[in-house]
């Protein structure tokens, strides 16, 4: 077995975490685009035709959105500047023999674009392989102006590997609320008891559970902080229209997106809020 450990190249972090399990970050939008468990299985999708050059958010892995999730309420571009921009390898190191690394994010002229959200603030990414080869991600936001709150929406867009997602099912969602983005933001309930992908599904659960077991995908997600959960997949023509996936890779995955939509969070000058996922394989 490997020997669990930190190494940073200048554009990624590997972890190495117990047994057979690791993870990659790019310092570009601090993406996760990597975790495979303890038996060395890889639990993330990340699109074989993904820009990894900075040049575009990475399609697949854990894109952090902030400050908006959705279109620009905050910042021009979709989902906000935090999956965008180089972020800054603030620490990696082993920790009580689990290997961690820290990713900040603070604002600049591009995070001011627009001038809508032209905020002072730090982001914190913090992730982690646990003893048991789980992932966790923590994120915290700071608001370091000298005067003024800001508000922000938040995700953690994680992308699953599956192996057919007409046969995945999300578990856990029944009875509650949500907001359907692939019928106009229609408010609906959910009646089944999981949720299955026959065709395109976004939707946005409010007060989902802090624990959802991802069927399919061989995982369950865990969350703090993050109030509601996204599931996305495009299907077959939106996936057509996506430049950088492959046409037939719909199948091949589901996202299942910790958040912090409804409503928007406000952070008063000098406030922090933290939030966190964990990841772990079953
Ligand atoms: O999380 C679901 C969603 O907001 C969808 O509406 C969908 O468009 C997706 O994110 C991907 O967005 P992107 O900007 O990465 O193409």
């Amino acid at each position: 077995m490997p020997s669990p450990g930190y190494t940073f190249n200048g554009s990624t972090v590997e972890l190495q975490g117990p047994g057979l399990s690791t993870a990659t970050i790019h310092t570009h939008g601090a993406t996760v685009t990597a975790w495979s468990d303890a038996t060395g299985t890889p639990r993330l999708y990340l699109s074989p035709t993904a820009a990894l050059d900075g040049s575009a958010p990475i399609r697949g892995g854990i894109p952090v959105c902030f400050p908006q999730f959705g279109p620009g309420a905050r910042w021009p571009k979709q989902h906000g500047f935090a999956r965008r921009l180089p972020w800054t390898v603030e620490t990696g190191a082993m920790e009580s023999g689990v290997p961690r690394a820290v990713l900040t994010l603070e604002e600049s002229e591009q995070t001011k674009e627009g001038g809508v959200w032209a905020h002072c603030f730090l982001l914190r990414l913090v992730v982690e392989i646990g003893a048991g080869g789980q992932l966790l991600v923590g994120i915290s936001v700071e608001n370091r102006n000298e005067v003024g709150a800001f508000d922000f929406t938040l995700a953690l867009h994680s992308y699953f590997n599956v192996t057919d997602v007409e046969k995945a099912k999300i578990v856990g969602l029944k009875g509650l609320s949500y907001r359907d983005n692939a019928d106009g933001l229609k408010e609906k309930t959910e009646e089944d008891e999981a949720v299955a992908f026959a065709g395109e599904v976004d939707r946005c659960y409010i007060g989902a559970p802090n624990s959802v077991l991802l069927e399919g995908a061989g995982v369950v997600v865990e969350k703090e902080g993050l109030p509601e959960l996204v599931t996305w997949n495009p299907y077959k023509e939106k996936t057509a229209a996506l430049p950088d996936m492959p046409d037939g890779d719909w199948q091949k995955f589901v996202c299942a997106e910790p958040a912090l939509v409804y409503p928007a969070a406000s952070l008063e000058a000098g406030a922090s809020y933290s939030a966190s996922i964990t990841l772990r394989a079953i």
